[in-house]
């Protein structure tokens, strides 16, 4: 059983008979989703936030949050499982960083270093942003990164400007 972190986003809703699923819907529904996966378990979520968009042109914000799980499926399978829930919730690529229903990453698979064209772990961008680490560091403060790096730490580097935690 491996423990594995996993970043969360959204910035688009989506219509599901009828009712609008906003941001925050879609974040709860994908861990319903795999909570209800059987070699997955969700052992704990953080508090969301909402955050300015990095990316191109002008996005609504966006809603992160992180979570731990547990799990008997190997790094690819998990990432198969994420965007097998990314593309039933919605989620249409069209260009890099562009706005999305829903964004699944594995940002930490146990202390696993792995580079290949479909997966990067750690994620290559986690440790310089204020939007993956601050939800993370509420569910783990004192998690390194295989490099050593405490992500307490990496966050008091990180710009916070705009991030917001929401409440409830
Ligand atoms: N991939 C490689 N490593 C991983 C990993 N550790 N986890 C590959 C997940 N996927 C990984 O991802 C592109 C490809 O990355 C996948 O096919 C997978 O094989 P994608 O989800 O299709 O596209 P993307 O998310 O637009 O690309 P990218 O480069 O992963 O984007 P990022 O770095 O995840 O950034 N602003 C705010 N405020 N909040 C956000 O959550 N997210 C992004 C996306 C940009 N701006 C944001 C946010
Ligand atoms: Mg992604």
């Amino acid at each position: 059983m491996a423990l594995a972190y996993i970043g969360l986003g959204s910035n688009l809703s989506e219509k599901v008979d009828g009712q609008i699923q906003d941001s925050r819907a879609q974040l709860n529904q994908a861990l319903e989703t795999l909570s209800l996966h059987p070699q997955v378990g969700v052992v704990n979520v953080s508090p969301f936030y909402q955050t300015p968009a990095i990316g191109p042109g002008n996005q609504p914000d966006y809603v992160n949050g992180a979570a731990l799980l547990e799990t008997e499926l190997t790094p690819l399978a998990l990432l198969d499982l994420l965007q097998s829930i990314e593309n039933q919730q919605g989620r249409v690529r069209t260009i890099r960083w562009g706005a999305r229903t829903l964004d699944l990453d594995i940002l930490l698979f146990g202390l696993l270093v792995h580079q290949t064209e479909r997966l990067i772990l750690p994620h290559p961008r986690m440790h310089e942003r204020g939007f993956v680490l601050a939800p993370l560091v509420d569910i783990a403060p004192h998690l390194c990164l295989p490099t050593g790096e405490n992500i307490s730490e990496l966050l008091a580097n990180c710009s916070m400007q705009g991030i917001v935690k929401l409440l409830g």
